[in-house]
């Protein structure tokens, strides 16, 4: 794995790296992850389920950013616990890799088709966590992956990066392709979402803030 984000003198990040480790163990999981949301290289991703290391590559792939995962989990159990603490891990390192110059388009959408498959993803990047999502799959398995987690990942994901995420498959027949629609439409938004906007002078809200760190960074401001 890359080097660490943080400076170990002073325990900041450096200016302008949009980078992030989590390392997360439980009795159930143990994940380690890194996000580089400026720097697109090959994925790295061993969870111990095919399917589930398929959909995080092309989510990293199509989102254009860097991402390793090194997952362990109690699959002798399900894959409940492993699927959800990865998207756990995954949302709190694209938070932290946002840090708070939070000077971003914010708000994207994006279809992706795959075959027969029409997946929607809708972004806000508003540092709130919600999920709502539209899919019905005619399988409970697609390779070994528990189709049912799809929506347990996204749901962490979602919650831990604080963001308003919206997702729908609009047709399809294939359980696999409409899946893999919904990661690659989810990576398309994302990738438009996370991406800086340099025409900004300000976090794009009309509270002037979208994190709580900001807000508080704000408070301290007006008090000097
Ligand atoms: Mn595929």
């Amino acid at each position: 794995m890359a080097k660490r984000n943080r400076n170990p003198r002073r325990g900041v990040k450096e200016p302008g790296a949009r980078r992030a480790e989590v390392s997360r163990k439980t009795r159930e999981t143990d994940v380690r992850l890194r996000v580089d949301l400026d720097r697109a290289a090959p994925a790295a991703v061993r969870t111990g389920v095919g399917f589930f290391d398929h959909m995080l590559i092309a989510l990293a792939t199509h989102g254009r950013f860097g991402l390793e995962v090194e997952a362990r989990g109690d699959l002798h159990v399900d894959q409940h616990h492993l699927v959800e603490d990865v998207g756990i891990a995954l949302g709190t390192a694209i938070r932290e890799a946002l840090g708070t110059d939070l000077r971003i388009r914010r708000f994207a959408h994006a279809y992706a088709p795959l075959d027969d498959a029409l997946a929607l993803a809708v972004v806000d990047v508003s540092g709130r966590g919600y999920l709502h999502f539209d899919a019905r799959f005619r399988r409970a398995r697609v390779g070994g992956f528990e189709v049912d987690l799809a929506a347990e990942f996204f749901a962490a994901l979602a919650a831990n990066a604080r963001i308003n995420l919206h997702l729908a498959v609009v047709h399809g027949r294939n359980a696999h392709h409409q899946l893999e629609a919904l990661f690659k439409a989810l990576a398309l938004a994302l990738r438009d979402a996370l991406a800086r906007d340099g025409s900004l002078w300000a976090v794009p809200s009309t509270k002037g803030a979208l994190s709580e760190a900001q807000a508080r960074g704000l408070a301290r401001r007006s008090r000097r």
